[in-house]
């Protein structure tokens, strides 16, 4: 009996045994595939990380750091990418600037500049001179929310003229531009002036000062941005080094310098000194010694 009842016990503790074994077993595999389970997300998560849905060189943690969006290559919309933007999900503080000038009457204007947006063009986008005279037009930006925001205020101004009983003509509404740009401070010697550094139209709004190519530049940013047929003008002399940067608009039974282009012609502006006006050209390029490449504005 007794043996019975030992060989009875033992073989429910066989079972249970097996059971434990079983349990154990099936344990194992379930807490192996949650172990893969956690593993795949935790790649998954990773590779998300990692990952840089908008391409623009940062990577979705470093863009969760900054606050910005991988799905935006500029997350506050100001015209500085997130990669270069200081303060990357708003515009910075401004940077006021005034511009004043006269064109038929005196006008005095408040500039806002954000410091993210300075910044970025003065440390950050520099265009890179390979000998083609197109490195100038490098420096208008179509996302440089300066020349948009100043451009449309220029546009309301001639639209508002245009409303009223003395309406401008094309070419007293390209002036009215001009007049602003050659009113800045010019910092070099007349008309020559010309350095390796050129500035973006902020830079020079900025400074409230430039030289010959910072000045055509802005002056072509501005009446680009309002759809003006605007060029850029490179001067130079044979045999020398003295060059010059102006701007050409498109103009028809106009007087004085001009080139054709596409069956166009483009008038000379001089944008360093308000001498000048709409086709007239300094005298000391008006020679046959000087060469002269048109620059497109794209
Ligand atoms: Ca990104
Ligand atoms: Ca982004
Ligand atoms: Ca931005
Ligand atoms: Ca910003």
């Amino acid at each position: 009996m007794l043996l019975l009842a030992g060989l009875a016990v033992g073989a429910v503790l066989f079972f249970i045994y097996q059971d434990e074994m079983k349990t154990e077993t099936e344990n194992s595999k379930t807490a192996a595939t949650q172990a893969k389970k956690k593993e795949k997300e935790i790649r998954k998560k990773v590779k998300k990380l990692d990952q840089d849905l908008d391409k623009d060189g940062l990577t979705k943690m470093e863009e969760d750091k900054l606050g910005t969006s991988d799905f935006s290559v500029d997350t506050d919309k100001d015209g500085v990418p997130d990669k270069y933007d200081i303060v990357p999900t708003k515009r910075g503080r401004n940077v006021v600037k005034f511009i004043e000038w006269n064109y038929k009457t005196p006008w005095k204007w408040e500039v806002a500049i954000p410091i993210d947006v300075l910044s970025y063009y003065e440390k950050v986008k520099r265009p890179i001179w390979v000998g083609q005279y197109s490195y100038f037009s490098k420096f208008i930006d179509a996302n440089d929310i300066g020349i948009q925001k100043l451009s449309s205020g220029l546009k309301d101004a001639i639209e508002k003229q245009n409303e009223s009983s003395k309406p401008w003509t094309y070419y007293e509404q390209i002036m009215f531009v001009v007049k602003m740009v050659q009113n800045l401070r010019y910092t070099d010697d007349k008309l020559t002036g010309f350095d390796d550094y050129a500035k973006y139209p902020m830079q020079t709004i900025s400074d409230g000062t430039g030289d010959c190519e910072d000045l055509a530049i802005l002056a072509a940013a501005l009446l680009h941005k309002m759809e003006f047929d605007v060029k850029l003008v490179h001067l130079d002399k044979k045999n020398s080094e003295i060059a010059h940067l102006g701007i050409a608009v498109w103009g028809e039974n106009a007087k004085g310098t001009s080139w054709t282009r596409n069956e166009k012609k483009y008038f000379y502006i001089e944008t360093t000194d308000n001498a000048f006006g709409f086709g007239e050209m300094p005298d000391e390029w008006l020679s046959n010694n000087v060469n002269v490449s048109i620059i497109d504005i794209n």
